[in-house]
């Protein structure tokens, strides 16, 4: 700093303000960090994939995921021309301010698009504050309040057999919970099933849909004997799950779920497509069996109908879509009032970034109760370097600090993003499903 002369008294306020930043500077101490860079990443190692990447002045990096199925570019988009020229200056510190900066400022609020692109930079946040602090994200959010993450993963046939065998594949992999899907007879597709093999990615490539044709009733008469013998299966210590894929209206959702009850489930995921979330009244009044719901919903706000009237057992919300760590968290604290726990959507489109973020959560949040995993394309692990590791049907993040995830951006644009879509449903008469 320039000469600083005179008494005290006779100094103007940038003469102090020039002083104190010397002082401070001088000690080491209590200099802000500037976010200098914010950049968009697209890239396809097997399935697409959008990222953010955060740098500070301090030379921090931050990573954050911000794929969302079948509308990855526009969220690329959002990022890249309205969030990121606002990031650069930012103090990297400041998460929660950012986060109600870029929900609050935005005038139009919630929507899918936006809450992954704030979920990516509170993400991104949260790496920088662990890497900055030496200390893995989940010892910043109160530490661990477990040792590991149970995690259940898919298993899918196209008939019972094939079924069965993708259970006991699953098994072999040590995983104690499975989600078991199956074909349903007299149909030539089925959402979240593979006719060739155990592995599905729900969304194909291409520059359009694929067009399905559905048929409840036949999946109503099918489901409950296909979940029947995988308890068979398994007996009785193995935790079910299994996912309708909101393909229900209320009442063949509350009679799937009165017929599924002597099965024991862990879970029957998106019953109904829940944005009349008042329906579900009905489902639970006719079956005990728990219902996860919401890995399509963005906030608290969604959740609330939910969560206060006890119309769900589970929230499905994930790290990415419901607007990163710090709206998971309240979710969470929401509710943990009402006896409710956490399942965070965990497929392949939730990226490793993701993917890691929701493991810091689950290992320092109380009513965290199960963590999807369905792995990665083998391309994926290439790009994305994790320290989050998976044994014996269990998840842990590792101690590295931050989220501990490294992006290979050299690998990853040897990937270049591929149209892909999520199929749409057609009933035999040719009309949209409702769902
Ligand atoms: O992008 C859509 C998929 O993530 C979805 O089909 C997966 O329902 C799903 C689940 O429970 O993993
Ligand atoms: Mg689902």
């Amino acid at each position: 700093m320039a000469n600083v002369q005179g008494s005290a008294r006779s100094w103007s306020n940038t003469q102090r303000v020039a002083l104190v930043e010397e002082l401070v500077g001088k000690a080491g101490i209590g200099v802000q960090d500037r976010i200098v860079a914010a950049e968009v990443l697209v890239t396809s190692p097997g399935r697409n994939y959008v990222t953010l990447k955060i740098t500070t002045a301090e030379g921090l990096t931050g990573w954050g995921d911000a794929t969302l199925n079948g509308r990855e570019l526009a969220v690329a988009a959002y990022l890249r021309d309205h969030v990121c020229p606002l990031l650069i200056g930012r103090d990297p510190a400041r998460i929660e301010d950012t986060w109600q900066y870029l929900y609050r400022g935005v005038y139009w609020r919630r929507g899918p698009v936006t809450m992954t692109s704030v979920g990516a930079v509170d993400l991104a946040l949260w790496d920088i504050k662990g890497k900055s602090a030496g200390q893995p994200v989940y010892q910043l959010l109160g530490g661990a309040v477990r040792d590991r993450i149970l995690s259940y993963t898919h298993a899918t046939g196209w008939d019972v057999p094939a079924l069965l065998d993708s259970i006991d594949a699953a098994r072999e992999r040590g995983f104690q919970a499975i989600r078991a899907q199956s074909g349903v007879p007299g149909l030539d597709t089925v959402y979240g099933v593979s006719r060739a093999s155990a592995a599905y990615e729900p969304a194909g490539r291409g520059t359009a849909p694929t067009e399905e044709v559905w048929d409840t009733d036949a999946y109503l008469r099918h489901a409950p004997v296909a979940l029947a013998a995988a308890r068979e299966h398994v007996g009785p210590e193995v935790a079910l799950l299994h996912d309708a894929h909101h393909r229900l209206n209320p009442n063949q959702a509350a009679r799937l779920g009165k017929a599924l009850e002597p099965l024991d489930l862990f879970w029957l995921e998106d019953v109904t497509p829940a944005e009349n979330q008042e329906v579900l009244r009905h489902v639970r009044r006719h079956t005990t069996v728990p219902l996860a719901i919401g890995e399509v919903f963005t906030t608290i706000w969604e959740f609330q109908q939910l969560i206060t009237e006890q119309l769900i057992d589970f929230v499905r919300a994930a790290v990415t879509h419901a607007g990163g760590i710090s709206h998971l968290r309240r979710i969470a604290a929401l509710a943990e009032v009402w006896q409710i726990r956490l399942g965070p959507h965990g497929p392949s489109d939730v990226s490793p970034v993701a993917l890691a973020a929701s493991v810091h959560v689950g290992l320092a949040t109380p009513n965290f109760a199960i963590q999807e995993y369905m792995g990665y394309p083998d391309a994926a692990h290439e790009v994305f370097h994790h320290a989050w590791s998976y044994a014996d049907g269990h998840l842990h993040p590792g101690d590295e600090p931050g989220l501990g995830v490294h992006v290979d951006e050299a690998v990853a644009v040897r990937f270049p993003y591929e149209p892909a879509y999520l199929p749409v449903a057609r009933r035999r008469d040719g009309s949209m499903t409702d769902w």
